[in-house]
């Protein structure tokens, strides 16, 4: 039998990491995998996190099973942190899933499920991820414009004549905030112009917010996903605790179904749990818990909340520092856009061979279609990054 399974094609940003940590050069600079690290290259485990990790293994009295959803609790605060209380919590189903990718999974399922002739559309470029689970489940794709390589912002006109191509019942993917790889986003109102559009092709949003808190702030970043829920009949959320919480190996992410009607709740909500349960059973527990732990207790939730601001705004000033450096160094405004993106990620806009050349040159590792990790920088390496893209003409 397993002389029927063929290779798979490794994912290219963990073929990436595994590169570098080969490369001997001590002045390597890691800018792949999409991971924050700190000045120092570390990537620690958050304060009220570890407080939260400490006072659970003092309290924590059982290891039993939860339930299908995971802890209800988890469920309504996670849905407080994104939806801040805008929607009617009776029109929102939530399921615990193992991580940001368990929740795009199970919703892709549930779209299966609802609609087998669905055809998904996706930003050009999207998450990889987003493609390979899609093609995997043998689900219909098609891409809409989205970046602009020349600006290095959104394509938004030719994002709009994409989406209204669209036909009733079809999905639109759309990336919350921080847009991965390009780090280019739309502003409120164009977002409000795309809602407008996906309700007058009767289209659904499934929305992935995986960097709540890494772009404007906790409530800015959760605005657009709030703005698409509150205007459209049904909305599908599938968000990540991996970043914002730093528990990356905890595997924490929420799938939520969003329908004006609260009618449809209760079936709702029973097939995002019997879609856990055909795939998994239950959801992990401990990263859910511990989110939990610090959202419920005002000084935890204080401090994370603190910590997780130096991060973002740690970020910005990197981009800032780039973008300036590169000014200066290039005599030109092109790269402007690095400090206009948000988010961990820019795709800087170049072909492979600039990208290779980064990387055979300077030992400067970045994913192969240009997409860079700011979170991989620190004061002294972003002047030298300046230098190496200019040096090799991008
Ligand atoms: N969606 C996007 C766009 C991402 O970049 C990521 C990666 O971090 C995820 C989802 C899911 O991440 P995780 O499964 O680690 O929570
Ligand atoms: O895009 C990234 O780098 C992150 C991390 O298969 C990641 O989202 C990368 C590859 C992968 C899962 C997560």
């Amino acid at each position: 039998m397993f002389e029927q399974l063929k290779e798979q094609p490794a994912d290219k940003i963990l073929a990436l990491m595994q590169a570098y940590k080969e490369d001997p050069r001590e002045d390597k600079i890691d800018l792949g995998v999409g991971v924050y690290k700190d000045a120092h290259g570390n990537t620690p485990i958050m304060r009220a996190i570890k407080a939260a990790e400490k006072q659970l293994w003092e309290t924590e009295e059982t290891k039993a099973y939860t339930g299908l959803a995971g802890d209800p609790v988890f469920g309504e605060r996670m849905r407080d942190l994104v939806l801040g209380g805008t929607v009617d919590e009776a029109t929102v189903s939530a399921v615990a899933t193992p991580g940001g990718t368990g929740a795009v999974r199970q919703g892709f399922d549930m779209i299966r499920m609802a609609n087998p002739d669905a055809t998904i559309h996706v930003s050009d470029p999207t998450w990889p991820n987003h493609l390979s689970i899609l093609k995997h489940m043998g689900l219909p794709v098609k891409p809409y414009r989205y970046f602009d390589s020349e600006t290095g912002g959104v394509d938004f006109a030719g994002m709009i004549t994409d989406i209204v191509q669209a036909r009733p019942g079809d999905v639109i993917l759309l990336h919350g905030c921080c847009h991965n790889p390009t780090g280019a986003n739309l502003s409120v109102i164009e977002w409000k112009h795309v809602i407008e559009k996906i309700n007058e092709v009767g289209a659904i949003p499934m929305i992935d917010l995986a960097y709540q808190g890494f772009g404007d702030g906790l409530d800015a970043d959760a605005e657009p996903t709030r703005m698409v829920a509150q205007s459209c009949p049904e909305t599908i959320i599938a968000a990540s605790c991996s970043k914002n919480f730093g528990i990356y190996r905890e595997r924490t992410g929420i799938l939520m179904a969003v329908s004006q009607d609260p009618g449809k709740k209760k079936v709702t909500q029973g097939t995002l749990a019997y879609l856990n349960r055909q795939n998994f059973s239950f959801p992990p527990d401990h990263g859910a818990r511990l989110v939990q732990m610090v959202l419920s207790d005002d000084d935890l939730r204080e401090d994370w909340q603190s910590e997780l601001e130096s991060v973002r705004t740690g970020m910005l000033e990197l981009r800032h520092q780039l973008a300036d450096e590169l000014r200066e160094r290039s005599g030109s405004d092109r790269f402007g856009f690095l400090a206009q993106h948000r988010g961990m990620f820019s795709r800087i806009g170049c072909g492979p061979d600039k990208v290779e050349a980064l990387r055979e040159k300077h030992g400067i590792y970045m994913v192969g279609d240009s997409r860079m990790n700011i979170a991989g920088l620190n004061r002294t390496t972003v002047p030298k990054l300046a230098e190496a893209i200019v040096d090799v003409g991008i």
